[in-house]
Parts: structure tokens; sequence; C-alpha cells
């Protein structure tokens, strides 16, 4: 017999008989009718997790975690307001019941169950998971990476401060608001959670606010493995800044009592709470997972003894809110609802194609105020003698200085994020004076943690601000890579685009430092980016391109709401001349703020149609510098651009290298997973041109004087243009005398 129906049986039999477990009286402001409610939303809980499993077993639903033995959050629910963002556990279904009833018009089981049934009416996921989550009811869907969702509760606190000096436009927490975010004991120990944990109390340590309630669910035990007894209490007592609370989560009253008080004091000091709350797990971890395998029969049947719904049956009863009998008929007429609703659920549609699947994963447009651009005033102000040095070519961190000033200067919801971006100005100089000219409200210097900082980013934006967060090097995303990978990239996608956290990512990478940094800082590999559904990736190969590609960066987040990677080729930051000392050919002006590359849109130079060597970033400016030799061979050429690696903007290269006989890929990223497989197979599935590719070994990078002699050389460019489109030029010669 499978556990549910023996906890199921046990409660009919004990209730009947009036043997409930034995605890604390029932004390604290818990009021009767309210006590009653968060019964309710435990029975209701109960029962869906039943049918969840009555679902799967009948083939029409889909996976089965359950939130049996959590119960008690419904109390902590209660003692928040439904306006406080919850990123919750998975086993928070009482959490979100019972905010459902602070808000009108919820219909909180029909929603639930078609989850469960993975209906396409599901209104949060629209049948894409099994998720908890709810636009009216704060509550955006999680991932079921553990963890991962503490670092963007961390930003969505600092978020509410920030709004409350300077509220963006799209902006949904109220000033007074806190943030909770809840997780398992097992989840505790995470190196993310364990990140989080620092942030929010290193934010605090400095007194910036940080209304932020986390709530650890300590049920003992992460999927088999038990949490050593009292580890939790031990290791969270006493953190520098972060209160501490604890509770029994099998009794509401005390549940009630302890979350309104650590509720009250992070809304009244706007300081981080840590609520440990004691919980038991029922049914072993999720589905088929049997704990009786791997627990004593006895400890398994000893948790289910401390049923917290018998726990609630008991203090109701005591306090005289409701009697067991009449305890006992909402359990029954609880469950008998849920199956009648299940039977409806179950018949509302299903996604069936791979377009329904999709229509999420790109964020729907919003609508946003027009804006007029800075005034001459404000931009006299804030660029001063930069104004007339605008005149002049200019280097690319100049120019992206220049145009990320523009863009604060234009949209005030724009906020910049990173290790050393404020007082520093950036490693390389990149974000120079912005802390001068914006304020550190606006320019903030991160402690030093990656999924910190993309947490930030990523919470911020779900307060509506834009957020340009910075990662010092390529290298240092992939220790949060998952931010991206697992947050930001899908949020859209499972909330069925009601949440979004659009952002403009800037990294600093790839190769060519002349003597600096080796493999850690010139880390020459996107493919991690380019896999990600619905995530941009941009890299401009020369200044004027990347202050214009910037200003779409920023439309494309602040308007539809996208995930925007701006990757900056490091070795073009500085870079003056292309043939020659002091030709000062790769400098470029600083383009009109009206300027603007649109996505997808390439960049070709020349006309000739022997050969398209069709590149990107450092690669430009290489097969830029080849082109002497090649022409010298008699080969006409040109010169494309991708700009957007990510979607292939396929029309747009289609169009490029309309006409070519040949076509050189050069791609500085490496040959296994770079760039160049995806630009190979497109041009072979779309063009009858004869097709060759310069790409990096599978190789790190070295420092010394051996810095570039993995990746493509404007020699080697030369030499592989020559041998695949000599004969062709020859010919063409040969044709036309
Ligand atoms: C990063 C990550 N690693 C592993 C898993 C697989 N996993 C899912 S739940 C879980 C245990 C979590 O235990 P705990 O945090 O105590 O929560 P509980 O299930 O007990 O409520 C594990 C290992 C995961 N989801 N994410
Ligand atoms: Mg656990």
């Amino acid at each position: 017999m499978g556990r549910s129906v023996i906890v199921h049986e046990n409660f009919l039999r004990r209730v009947t008989a009036g043997d409930l477990p034995a605890g604390r009286a029932p004390s604290g402001p818990l009021p009767p009718a309210l006590a009653v409610s968060l019964y309710r939303s435990g029975c209701l809980t109960r029962h869906l997790d039943r049918t969840s499993r009555a679902m799967q077993a009948a083939g029409t639903g889909f996976y089965t975690i359950g939130s049996s033995g959590h119960e008690g959050l419904a109390a902590v629910a209660a003692a928040l307001r439904p306006t406080d963002m919850a990123f919750l556990h998975y086993r928070d279904a009482a959490f979100q019941i019972q905010r459902a009833e602070q808000v009108p018009g919820q219909t909180i089981a029909w929603d639930m169950l078609l989850s469960f049934a993975s209906s396409s009416d599901d209104p949060i996921s629209g049948g894409r998971h099994k998720v908890l989550g709810s636009r009216a009811l704060f509550i955006p869907p999680q991932t079921s990476t553990i963890a991962s969702h503490l670092p963007k509760a961390v930003g969505a606190a600092y978020a509410i401060g920030a709004a409350k000096r300077h509220r963006p436009e799209h902006a949904i927490l109220p000033d007074d608001a806190i943030v909770y975010c809840s997780f398992g004991d097992a989840s505790a120990n995470h190196s993310t959670a364990q990140g989080a944990f620092n942030a929010a109390q290193w934010t605090a340590f400095q007194s910036i606010p940080m209304p932020l309630l986390f709530c650890c669910e300590d049920n003992g035990i992460g999927i088999s493995t038990k949490t050593p007894r009292g580890w939790i209490a031990a290791t969270f007592a006493n953190r520098e800044g972060l209160k501490y609370f604890a509770c029994d989560g099998r009794d509401i009253y005390d549940t009630y009592a302890t979350a309104l008080a650590a509720a009250e004091y992070v809304r009244r000091r706007r300081k981080p709470a840590f609520l440990h709350v004691r919980t038991i797990r029922l049914y072993g971890h999720a589905g088929a997972d049997m704990p009786t395998t791997y627990l004593p029969k006895a400890e398994v049947e000893a948790e289910e003894a401390q049923d917290p719904l018998l726990h609630s049956v008991r203090l109701l009863s005591q306090a005289g809110a409701l009697t067991p009998p009449e305890a006992l008929e909402i359990y029954q007429h609880t469950a008998d609802r849920v199956t009648r609703v299940a039977a409806a659920a179950v018949k509302r549609p299903r996604l069936r194609d791979a377009a329904g699947v999709m229509a999420s994963i790109v964020p729907p447009a919003r609508a946003c105020r027009p804006t007029n651009g800075p005034t001459t005033a404000a931009r006299a102000a804030a660029f001063g003698g930069d104004l007339r040095a605008m005149e002049e070519p200019q280097i690319m961190s100049r120019l992206i200085n220049w145009a990320l000033t523009d863009l604060m200067l234009t949209h005030p919801e724009i906020v910049m994020m990173g290790e050393d971006v404020g007082r520093k100005g950036g490693v390389y100089g990149v974000t120079q004076k912005l802390i001068q000219r914006f304020g550190p409200d606006r320019m903030i210097d991160t402690l030093l943690d990656e999924q910190s900082i993309l947490g930030l980013a990523i919470g911020m934006a779900q307060n509506g601000f834009v957020p340009m967060p910075e990662i010092q090097f390529l290298a240092y995303l992939h220790n949060a890579e998952d931010q991206i990978r697992g947050e930001a990239a899908t949020l859209s996608f499972f909330s069925n685009g009601q949440y979004t956290n659009p952002m403009v990512l800037r990294i600093a990478g790839l190769g060519y430092q002349k003597g600096f940094g080796g493999h850690f800082h010139n880390d020459n590999s996107v493919a991690v980016l380019r896999d990600i559904p619905g995530v941009i990736l941009a890299v401009p190969s020369n200044g004027a391109d990347a202050a214009r590609m910037l200003r779409e960066c920023v439309r494309l987040a602040r308007e539809e709401q996208r995930v925007v990677v701006f990757l900056e080729p490091i070795a073009l930051y500085p870079m003056r001349d292309l043939h020659e000392d002091k030709d000062g050919l790769w400098m470029r002006r600083y383009p009109d703020p009206s300027e603007v590359i649109a996505l997808g849109e390439v960049g070709v130079t020349g006309t000739g149609e022997d050969l398209a060597i069709v590149t990107f970033g450092n690669g430009v400016y290489l097969a830029n510098r080849a082109l002497t030799r090649i022409e010298a061979a008699g080969i006409r050429a040109r010169i494309v651009d991708l700009r957007w690696l990510s979607p292939l903007p396929k029309e747009g290269l289609t169009r490029a290298v309309a006409g070519c006989r040949n076509i050189l890929v050069v791609d500085e990223t490496r040959h296994s997973g770079g760039v160049a497989e995806a630009l190979m197979a497109h041009f072979h599935e779309t063009s009858g041109a004869q097709l060759a590719r310069s790409t990096a070994e599978d190789s790190f990078i070295a420092t010394g004087p051996a810095y570039a002699a993995t990746m493509p050389s404007a020699e080697g460019i030369a030499e592989a243009a020559i041998s695949l489109a000599g004969n062709g030029s020859k010919n063409r010669a040969r044709g036309k005398a």
C-alpha cells in the first residue's frame, strides 16, 4: 500500500477515535476563523497531493512532488501580505493556497489541478510544467534547480528600496513590501544558497535596505540524505545581520506567531531574517520514491504519526475553534471537491506541438512611456569635456562608455551592477565616470560573487528596472551561468510570459590580449550562451557598431523584455590602428544617439563576389588586416560581420553572401562547439558557395609570446582565403578574357 493511502487512513481513524498527537496548547495571536482557514488550506493541500498521485497513476497527471507534511506553510502565508513577492520552495502548495484566500476572485484548486494536468489552460505555466506560481498572487514560478532562486530573491528585496528612491515605470512591488523566499533544509547547504545569505548579510551590514525573509522548511532530509540533527539551527542561529526565528511547522499557532514576528521584523527594520520551520515529509521525496527503501519503517511510521493535519485538529479543538467531527467533515468535503474539480480539469486541452510549447520563450513586448532622449543641457552636464572629444575618432571602450552614458540619461530605470564597475570604472575603464554622472544607486559596486551579481539583476528586473550587470571576464560567467541559463532565460517560458527579467548583461571577453591573462582572461568560447533558447548574444567588432548595437540591446530589454548578452572583445577596447602604427583605422566617431543597428542586421563591407569572409568580433579586425593580401592575389572579397551570434541572423546572412562563389568562415571561438559549426551548417543548407573555415584550436589560451597561437591570424585568414578562392578568381578572370 502506498504511503499516501496509509496517511489518509490514519487520519480518518485517529480523528474518529479522538487519538490525536500530543503537543503544546494553542497560544498566540492566531484568531479562530483564520485558524480554521489554515486548516482548510492544509486539507486542500493534502487532497491535491493525493489527487495528483491518482492522476499520475491514471495517466492524466505527469509529476507528483508533494507538499504533504508542509501544510504549516499556510500559516506563514497568512503572516505576510499578498503583495510580498514570494519565491517558493516546490513544497509550498499550502502557502499558495492560503495566499489565494487573501486575494478576491481566486479559483485556486481549479488552477492547481490544471497545472497538474499539464493543461494549456493552466494559468501560470500554460501547461509547460506542474509548478507553483501566480501573477495575481505575486508568486513567480520557480525552476526545479534547488537554491537557484535565492540570489534573485536578494535582488528583488534590494529592488524595493531602490524603487523607493527612483520608481521605475514597470515597478510592481509596493514600497513597504518584503520579499519571501523558501527552500528545503538540504538546499540551504547549496553554495548558491550560501552565496545569497551572504549577499543579503553583506548588504544589510552596510545598512542598505534588504527586506528579505528567508524560510527554511526543515523536514530533516533531502531525498534520502539526512540533514544532521540540529544543523540548521547550529549554522543559522548566529549569523551576522540575519535574525533567526524558529517554530514548529506542525503547529499552526506557533508557526503563525513566529512568522508574524519575523515578517514584522523584516518589514519594519528592512533587514533580512531567517525563519526556520520544522516540518515533516510525508510520502517520500516525489513520485514513486519509497522512503522505506532507505529509512527504517518504524521511523517512517513515527513521522507519519506526527501528521500536521492531526496536530491541527487537536489545536483547533483545544482552542474551541472547531470540533474533531467538524474537522473530519471539512477534510472529507475537500476530498470530494478536489475529485470533482480534477475530473473536469483533466478534460481541458493540453499543449501538443512545438509551436505551442515555444510560444512563451520570447516574452511579450510591453508598452513603455515614450522617451525624448536627454536635453542638450543634460548631455552637456553629463559629458562635460567629452562632448568635444566626440568630434574625433575614438577607441571602442570610450565609445561604449558614451553610449552607456546616453542610455542612462535617456532611461532612468537602467541600473548597472558588477565587480568594480563604479568607483574604479571597470577593469578596462569602460564604465569610468558613470558613478560621478549617475551616482552609486545606479552604479552598484557589488560583492565578489557572480551569482549574486546576476541574481541582483534578475530580481531588480522583476521590479521594473532595466539592469545592465557586468561580468568582469567571460571565464567568470561560468561560475554563475545557471543564473542566465536556468533562471533568467526560463522565467518567461514557464510563466507563460507573465513574469520577465529583461536585462543587458555586459561581459568582457574573447582572446588576443597581448601579454595578459592566459586562459583565465582570454576565454574564447561562447558555446554556453549560444544554446540557451531566447537569449540574444551580440558581439561588436568596432566602437561605432558597439554604440549602435548597445542601443538596440537596451531597446530589446526595455520594450521587448529580452535577456541580452553583450560580449565586448577586450582586445578591441583599446585598438587604434589596423595596418600600421598610428594609422588610426580602427577608431570610430561616436554615432549620433539616434543611430541603431537592429537585431539581425549584419554588417557588410565590400562588394566582392569571389569571396565572403563571414566573421565577428576580433575576426572582423583580422579579416580587414588580411584583405590587402587577399586583394593582391586578385580576389574580390567582402567582409560580413555577423554581429548577432544568437539567434543566428539567417536572413541577413543569406542576403550578405548573395552572389558570392566562396565563403570563408573565420571563428575565434573553438573548433568544437564554436560559432563556425552553426555558420557552416547554415551556408551548407542555404547557399551553393564553396565553404571553408578557419577556427581556433580546441585549446585554452597561453600567456606570453604564444598568446594568439591557437586562434586565427591575419596571415592564416589570407592563406585560407587564397586557397579557397584563388582558383575561383582565376577562373573568373579567364572567363572574362
Ligand atoms: C542543483 C540541484 N541539484 C540536485 C537536485 C535534485 N534534487 C531535487 S530535490 C533534492 C533534495 C532537496 O532537499 P531539501 O532541500 O531538504 O527539500 P525537500 O525536498 O526535503 O523539501 C535534490 C537533491 C536539484 N533539483 N537541483
Ligand atoms: Mg528536506
